[in-house]
């Protein structure tokens, strides 16, 4: 993932597909129009470096001629880097894109209508490839860390549904990076046992650490078109210092598991932890990590720098993942220390990472963040302002739903305090009241399990709640409750946006 390895040896031990080698404007020049094309990339991990960059040039000047419009649709695990995304997002080059991204130039083009987004729980994207929902896919554009004698693909720093798009495709194009470490070799576990209803089977991982698929991919040679060599680092930004909102919702968190504990409702060891990304779920690991815990297991989606200073204190015994998310010092840190890490970590594609049947089995205490909570416990974790998409509901979901615990985190307030992020009615549901079993703010934490919609009310208002915003909050539940309407859920329909509409005409709630 840094620069351990070099190009002094090729990685393409194929006799087959050396022939192929060629630049990344040659490759690109191979994409047409109109084309579907499946890339490899999670979280800033295992996307391909150069053709998007190629190929975003290439369609910024055929643009410029006038003529039919090229852009492509592009389908990928989740979100990618600025060199994927940013660059053909900026030429105006993305007709549709799927299922998860971050990117600023995306997002805008999304929100201001110029971009078809799909906003898919991540663990279902392969299912929906193979149904046919999601049309016919042309090519595949895969990074590898190398490529075997018998063309099978030795997987980079993600596997995401890379495994889907190589099986779909009916063209592929590999990128093989030398600055992914060469120790990534083995570390990986694709399972190929997946099927459509009705012909199902159980999936046998009952342990986070359960090896249950092949450490490579196989690839049909008939089907690669192209490889182009590059020597690019993974990109993701610095996590940002943990600062005292963060470090006080950790706290919580971390009190609220030594009571479970103490209750007899969790293991020491506690369940296996999926945490989201971003700085919070990040300061929590580390909060995990400074605790009492040891021999903890994660069976998550993305390995992000506070797991692997768990993995190397020992906090955590095993991490299963479909891709890292590092920060530069993090990848520094994994490069370094590949051999203290190899053994512990297992990165699986995304439809088994995230597996609702894995989830439901493992138990999972699943940890991601949220833009809005209102008072009855519905979750919001992707729209501005009810209209205007964020990233997407990327796995969110998929452990929420189906976890043993999930738990929702956020400060109280965004915007320098303009905005409370406990509101009367969300102004859009991601996870619906019956998924979200604890909510925590820098305030407290509000445990909903147990509780009817009046009881978490009072739970989430007194304990999440920002105090600018407490009286307020309370005021609308009791007039609520009062109106002479359902008493089950009780709303004032007239007033239930009426914060978020404040915000837009007033710049406060
Ligand atoms: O924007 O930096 O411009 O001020 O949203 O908010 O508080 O820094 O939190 O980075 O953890 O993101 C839900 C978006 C939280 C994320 C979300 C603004 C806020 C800031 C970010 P600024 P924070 P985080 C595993 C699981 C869905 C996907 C998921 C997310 C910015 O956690 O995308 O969980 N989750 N995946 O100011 C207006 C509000 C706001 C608000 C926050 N109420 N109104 N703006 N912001 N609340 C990973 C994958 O699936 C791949």
């Amino acid at each position: 993932m840094s620069n351990e390895s070099t190009r002094t040896e090729s990685r393409i031990h194929c006799d087959a597909l050396k022939s192929l080698i060629m630049s990344a404007d040659d490759a690109a020049a191979l994409i047409p129009a109109g084309a579907r094309v499946g890339m490899s990339g999670f979280t800033g991990a295992g996307y391909p470096k150069a053709i998007p960059g190629a190929l975003a040039e290439r369609i910024r000047k055929i643009n410029e001629e006038g003529g039919p419009k090229f852009q492509i649709s592009v389908l990928t695990g989740a979100s990618t880097a600025p060199e994927l995304d940013g660059v053909l997002a900026a030429v105006d080059g993305i007709e549709m894109r799927l299922p998860f991204q971050t990117d600023p130039i995306c997002r805008q083009r999304i929100n201001n209508g110029e971009m078809n987004y799909i906003d898919y729980h991540l663990s279902e994207v392969s299912q929906y490839a193979w149904s046919g929902f999601l049309g016919h896919m042309d090519l595949a554009v895969i990074e590898v860390a190398g490529i075997r004698e018998d063309g099978s693909l030795i997987p980079s720093s993600s596997v995401g549904n890379n495994k889907t798009w190589i099986e779909q495709a009916d063209k592929i194009i590999l990128e093989v990076n030398y600055k992914q470490n060469a120790k990534l070799e083995g570390m990986h576990d694709v399972y190929y046992g997946t099927a459509l209803p009705p012909n199902r089977k159980p999936i046998m991982l009952t342990d986070p650490a359960d090896r249950i698929g092949e450490k490579y991919m196989p690839c049909p040679l008939d089907k690669v078109i192209a490889v182009v060599e590059t020597d690019a680092a993974d990109r993701n930004s610095p996590f940002k210092p943990t600062d005292d909102v963060s470090k006080r919702i950790a706290g919580h968190i971390l009190d609220f598991f030594e009571r479970e504990i103490a209750a007899g409702r969790l293991p020491k060891e506690l369940l296996p932890i999926q945490s989201g990304v971003g700085n919070i779920p990040n300061a929590v690991l580390e909060g995990l990590d400074a605790g009492p815990f040891k021999d903890l297991t994660a069976f998550t989606e993305v390995i992000q720098d506070g797991m692997l200073k768990m993995l190397k204190s020992g906090t955590l015994k095993i991490a299963s993942a479909t891709a890292f998310s590092l920060s530069p010092d993090g990848i520094k840190e994994f490069d370094e220390n590949i051999d203290l890490y190899r053994d512990k970590i297992i990165l699986r594609q995304q439809d088994i990472s995230n597996h609702p049947e894995l989830a439901r089995r493992l138990g999972i205490i699943a940890m991601n963040g949220l833009i809005e909570a209102d008072i009855y416990g519905n979750v919001n974790s992707t729209h501005i302002m009810g209209t205007r998409m964020m990233n997407g509901i990327g796995g969110s979901g998929d452990f929420a739903r189906n976890g043993y615990l999930s738990i929702f985190v956020s400060p109280s307030t965004a915007k320098d305090g303009a905005i409370s992020a406990i509101v009367p009615m969300v102004s859009h549901v991601d996870h619906t009241e019956h998924d979200v079993k604890i909510i925590v703010t820098e305030q407290g934490l509000a445990d909903l399990r147990g509780l009817s919609p009046r009881q978490r009310a009072h739970e989430i208002i007194n304990k999440c709640a920002h105090p600018d915003f407490k009286p307020a909050l309370l005021d609308y539940y009791e007039r609520a409750l009062h109106s002479g309407r359902g008493m089950h859920t009780p709303h004032l329909l007239e007033e239930a946006l009426s914060w978020h509409i404040r915000y837009e005409n007033e710049g406060h709630m």
